[in-house]
């Protein structure tokens, strides 16, 4: 009998594996975020704010990425609110110092949107603003093909942008989409968070399929996931069609 817990679900890694370090990120990630609110001192009283729900539907995503499918040459656009998600998986690589983790949306601590310029950590694209983020990888792409056929290869790299769903609300998102030379960057994968959420409020008539079509009709190609496994086997049970 095979062991499921053991299936082998990413090169390098199973699945027991990637989900105790998921265990890990998730708790830090959330804990971070909760210091940065409860427990650090503000004398001010200012909100200090944070998205840990946003974080925790990014977390199993992340995980698989960096620990079981990312190579050297590849970049990630990490999704804004997911910042303290990609701090974790950095510090759990030691990529990061420790004191960096009380730090969240301190004056010259960890920025709650992945930046370049501020982060003292690994972050390929900044993306604070909405909607650039998801594109930027289009350009890394391309500054890559050129780089390529101008000075010689560089080698493989995969440019994967991981966008929130109401990010797709941004005008620039839809632009860079329907470009027809977008839908050729083969080594470009973008991966929708369809979590339902905006800021602080829930999308109102997500309307999934319809995303689906509007990127196919561009010439992509689209696979949906649409829950994990552990949904999965809470619908096979009796009484399982409620859910
Ligand atoms: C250009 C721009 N407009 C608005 C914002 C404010 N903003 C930050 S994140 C976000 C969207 C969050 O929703 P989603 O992308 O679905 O991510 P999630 O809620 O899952 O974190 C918005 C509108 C911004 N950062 N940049």
């Amino acid at each position: 009998m095979t062991d499921p817990a053991a299936e082998v679900v990413a090169p390098g890694a199973d699945r027991a594996t990637l989900d105790a370090i998921a265990k890990r990120v998730l708790w830090t990630s959330t804990a971070m975020i909760h210091h940065a609110n409860r427990v650090r001192p503000n004398p001010s009283g200012l909100k200090v704010g944070g998205h840990q729900a946003s974080c925790a539907s990014m977390v199993h995503i992340m995980t698989s990425l960096w620990f079981g499918q990312l190579r050297p040459g590849d970049r990630v656009s990490v999704k804004p609110h997911a910042s303290p998600v990609l701090h974790s998986i950095n510090y759990l690589l030691g990529d990061l110092d420790e004191r960096y983790m009380p730090t969240l949306r301190e004056y010259g601590g960890l920025q709650p949107y992945p930046s370049r310029s501020k982060d003292p950590d690994r972050v390929d694209y900044s993306t604070g603003s909405v909607g650039i983020g998801a594109t930027a990888p289009l350009w890394g792409a391309m500054a890559r093909r050129y780089v390529d056929t101008t000075f010689g290869p560089t080698g493989p790299g995969r440019q994967y942008s991981l966008v929130g769903d109401a990010e797709l609300d941004e005008g620039a998102v839809w632009e860079a989409v329907l470009d027809p030379s977008v839908a050729e960057l083969g080594e470009v994968v973008w991966i929708v968070d369809m979590n339902r959420q905006s800021l602080d409020r829930v999308v109102p008539n997500i309307a999934a399929p319809r995303l689906e079509q509007m990127f196919a009709a561009a010439g992509w190609q689209v696979l949906t996931v649409s829950f994990g496994r552990t949904l999965e086997e809470l619908f096979a049970r009796p009484g399982g069609e409620a859910l």
